[in-house]
């Protein structure tokens, strides 16, 4: 049985993965300190819906499932935390049995991920800076002292790489200079503070990887949406958190919330702006394809991690047409864009390599939406309109 932990593990996309390699037969380590819990009460942000914590969730799929996921609420930014999982001293706030293999591959999720909360203020962004920057680093130095032959499967973003003018490779590039060529991590220029404490976080882990044979996949996605993965339609208590509040919700999740209380669709800006998208189940068979595809040691392997690109427009007007199925017709209203990004813009990102290893895409047809809409039907009367636009600017 091969060991993963889960860094991060009561997030949007942390939970859904615990449970994925919980049921495929991993011994599965979450590890949170319900940072990302405490942000939303400090921005006066809620949730769709109130989850369990990480420790009942964890029970509760115990009972469920008769499978085990050990739960530790601990701070990733304490050197100390991952220290005790490898040297074997890690005592757990949950588990059936308290003995443990070294995990295998190790999963980082654990940051502030909204681009908005990082650029709000000196102290958000700093706040941002401390927590990726200094987890990713104990992260890596865990790795590095104890355990260098673990596989760390980084979660960065498409972001880093910003809308450049020309064709974004995954990861590398190689460059001709004076009749002489190297290959060099793609140029990143990113549009947020968040996005470039990703930045930074790659160039850490591309650091400790050429210096110590460590073996790391840093995947780049783009914006997720989704709200049911194959594990938590067991129960709707096992169901991962859903944020549509300006701060903490992907445009899409944001767009089928708005859709359904009648609040016109906020399209920032023109529109135009293209993204690369994903399914959340398609997130976690990424990463399942990244476990099992590692890179040779002291190689960064980077893949782009998108199944599709749109413009924002044309999020919008597919949820306004799936609506229509609902009998709701939904208001799209472009408004000035609170964000400095381009917007008519080249958009050509490479997105081959996961599906060369296996990934077969869930693509955003009509039917995943209104399957999406259906979902959250029953939590329409606990939407709270206020939270939806704050003016959030740049
Ligand atoms: N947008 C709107 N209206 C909205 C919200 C967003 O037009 O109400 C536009 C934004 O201007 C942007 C695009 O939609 O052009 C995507 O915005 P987003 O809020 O869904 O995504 P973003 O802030 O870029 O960040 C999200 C996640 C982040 C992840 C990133 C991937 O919060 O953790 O890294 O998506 S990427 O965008 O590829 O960098």
């Amino acid at each position: 049985m091969k060991t993963i932990l889960v860094l991060g593990a009561d997030g949007y996309l942390g939970w859904p993965t615990c449970m994925y390699f919980s049921k495929k037969g991993y011994q599965v380590i979450a590890i949170d300190n319900y940072y990302k819990k405490n942000l939303l009460l400090k921005e006066n942000v809620t949730p769709l819906f109130n989850v369990p914590t990480l420790v009942q969730r964890a029970k509760l799929w115990n009972k469920l499932t008769g499978l085990e996921i050990k739960v530790k609420i601990a701070d990733l930014k304490n050197i100390n935390t991952l220290n005790d999982v490898f040297t074997k001293k890690m005592k757990f706030n949950w588990c059936v049995n308290n003995s443990y293999r070294i995990p295998d591959s190790v999963i980082h999720f654990a940051e502030q991920p909204s681009a908005p909360y990082s650029i709000k203020s000196n102290e958000t962004a700093n706040d941002t800076l401390l927590n990726n920057l200094i987890v990713t680093n104990n992260t890596i130095f865990a790795i590095k002292n104890y355990s260098p032959k673990s596989h760390l499967v980084k979660l960065g973003t498409m972001g880093e790489y910003g809308t450049p003018n020309i064709d974004i490779e995954e990861g590398w590039i190689n460059i001709n200079h004076k009749n002489r060529s190297e290959k060099f991590l793609f140029p990143r220029q990113a549009s947020s503070i968040y996005h470039t404490s990703k930045i930074m976080d790659t160039d850490l882990i591309w650091f400790a990887v050429r210096n110590w044979n460590l073996i790391a996949t840093d995947l780049m996605q783009g914006p997720v949406y989704g709200v049911q993965t194959n594990e938590s339609k067991i129960d709707k208590k096992l169901m991962t958190t859903f944020h549509y509040d300006e701060i903490f919700g992907t445009v899409l999740n944001r767009f089928l919330i708005q859709g359904m209380c009648n609040y016109p669709l906020t399209v920032y800006g023109n529109g135009s702006q293209t993204r690369g998208y994903i399914n959340i189940s398609d997130t976690i068979k990424c990463i399942d394809v990244s476990i099992s595809n590692p890179p040779k040691k002291g190689n960064l392997q980077i893949h782009n991690q998108i199944t599709e690109t749109f413009t924002v427009n044309e999020l919008a007007l597919k949820v306004k047409k799936a609506y229509k199925e609902f009998g709701i017709n939904v208001k799209i209203k472009k408004r000035t864009n609170p964000r400095n990004e381009a917007t008519n813009h080249y958009y050509n990102p490479k997105y081959q390599s996961l599906k060369k290893l296996g990934l077969k895409p869930t693509l955003l047809s009509q039917n995943i939406l209104t399957e999406m809409i259906n979902e959250l039907l029953i939590y329409k009367d606990k939407i709270n309109k206020k939270q939806i636009f704050k003016g959030v600017n740049w």
